[in-house]
């Protein structure tokens, strides 16, 4: 192979989708909305039986805030059909099936058509290129293969785009390490806690990440905060974009960051409809710039038409700016279900972790135990110092952590600086909060 072939400019053209108006994506809503809406009301008995019960009928949809009078969509619905009964097409006609964990009661199921893969890949493909990645560039894909949407789902998508795709999956970071200085790709495709993980392990063998080939991660399947971008592009001496995507949606690619813009991800409106809905009354259909829950409608999916979902992640809609026809969403601040109540107040793993990021001496390892030792909960960030923070200096990291805790959140927490490596390391999806009130 050719050393310089990635020196060459291959042509990277934008779908014609990518470019419209605001007003050219509404019409093409309007019309794939009333098209879905009637697809899996016909096809899913699960549908016709929600919208049959509250009254309403596709027909009602005549123009895009009529969505509001349909009913929403929860993962418990996958669960209760559980594994293919919400596909509205026969098995032969489905191409892949992907599968969500279930940490918490059985997995979702989801799946796809060949023309439903096509659309992911293209979609997937619109991120990354938005995110910088060209075609012909090398890319290490360290998301994880299998079930999860995340392997295939980035994999297809860097196929797309034209690029050499290197399926390493997630794990065995030694390995990780090595294809990375042999292959030297220019892209990774990872989670952000995973990226940390490997480029800590790379400061361990002595080897410095910003010296690697990389000039672009395109990062995503857990929240993360500009303090964290800050971490990873300093480390790396690389561009870290958002990607983000839900299996039950399709998967990565549902939007994506530019490299130029660095401000949100654009949601690919040409294939779904976000709506904000506020987190404690559903039925409030919030403005754009307002915060809340998401919810997404599919416009084009075919296995798996997916209305009003759910995805209890919060966020707001923001204008487009790379791409101006399409929506931004901003950064994900937490889950509705990872949300810890310490006595009243609100808390986000996500809010410690921009917090902790800007106190000197404390590096982005973190957890967070909940424990209920009397009659109260208590919270206790178990927080890694740096290596080059010495004991002392971490007291008073751990003094100004806690201070900076109570001024931003509200609550008070004890704080526990553990040594460098003490914490287990992301290899995916990082688990952020232990609850140990039942242990
Ligand atoms: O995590 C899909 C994905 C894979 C997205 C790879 C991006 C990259 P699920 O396993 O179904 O799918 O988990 C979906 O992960 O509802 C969010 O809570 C969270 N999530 C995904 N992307 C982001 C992101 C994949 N960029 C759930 N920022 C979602 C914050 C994210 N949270």
């Amino acid at each position: 192979m050719s050393e310089n072939s990635s020196n060459v400019e291959l042509p990277n053209p934008l779908d014609p989708e990518e470019t419209m108006s605001r007003d050219q994506i509404e019409s093409i809503q309007l019309a794939r909305l009333q098209e879905t809406l009637a697809y899996a009301y016909d096809r899913v008995p699960l549908y016709k039986e929600k919208y049959d019960t509250a009254g309403v009928h596709p027909s009602d949809l005549k123009e895009l805030p009529d969505l509001a009078k349909f009913p929403f969509t929860e993962k418990e619905d996958l669960r209760k059909t559980y594994p293919f009964g919400m596909f509205a097409v026969p098995q032969h006609e489905v191409a892949r099936i992907h599968a969500s964990s279930g940490t918490t009661g059985r997995a979702t199921v989801v799946g796809y058509t060949q023309s439903d893969l096509d659309d992911w890949a293209k979609l997937g493909a619109r991120c990354l290129r938005l995110s910088g990645v060209k075609p012909g560039w090398k890319v290490h894909n360290a998301y994880g293969y299998g079930l999860f949407t995340g392997g295939l789902g980035a994999h297809a998508a860097a196929e797309r785009l034209g690029t050499t795709v290197i399926p390493m999956s997630g794990g065995q970071t030694d390995k990780q390490i090595t294809l990375i200085q042999d292959f030297a790709p220019h892209a990774i495709l990872c989670t952000p806690t995973y990226l940390l993980t490997i480029g800590d392990a790379m400061q361990k063998r002595g080897i410095d990440p910003a010296s690697t080939s990389l000039k672009v991660a395109v990062l995503g399947a857990e929240p993360w905060t500009e303090e964290m971008r800050h971490e990873l592009e300093t480390m790396f001496q690389i561009d870290a974009c958002d990607i983000y995507g839900l299996s039950e949606v399709m998967g990565p690619g549902v939007a994506g960051e530019s490299n130029v813009t660095k401000d949100g991800s654009h949601i690919w409106e040409d294939h779904f409809r976000p709506e904000i809905v506020d987190a404690f009354d559903e039925t409030k259909v919030l403005g754009d710039g307002e915060p809340g829950e998401l919810v997404f409608t599919s416009l084009t999916k075919k296995a798996l038409p997916i209305i009003r979902y759910r995805t209890h992640d919060l966020t707001r809609l923001l204008p487009g700016t790379a791409r101006p026809g399409h929506r931004r969403m901003g950064r994900i601040t937490g889950r509705s279900d990872d949300m810890i109540i310490m006595r009243g107040v609100n808390l986000f793993p996500s809010q410690i972790e921009e917090i902790a990021l800007r106190v000197p001496g404390l590096s982005p390892h973190f957890r967070l135990e909940i424990t209920r030792p009397g009659r109260m909960d208590q919270l206790a960030v178990l927080i890694e110092r740096r290596e080059d923070c010495t004991s002392d200096r971490a007291d008073a990291a751990a003094r100004e952590l806690q201070r900076e805790i109570k001024i931003h959140v509200g609550s008070s927490c004890e704080i526990r600086v553990v040594d460098p490596g003490s914490l287990e390391r992301s290899s995916g999806k990082l688990k952020r909060i232990y609850d140990l009130r039942n242990k």
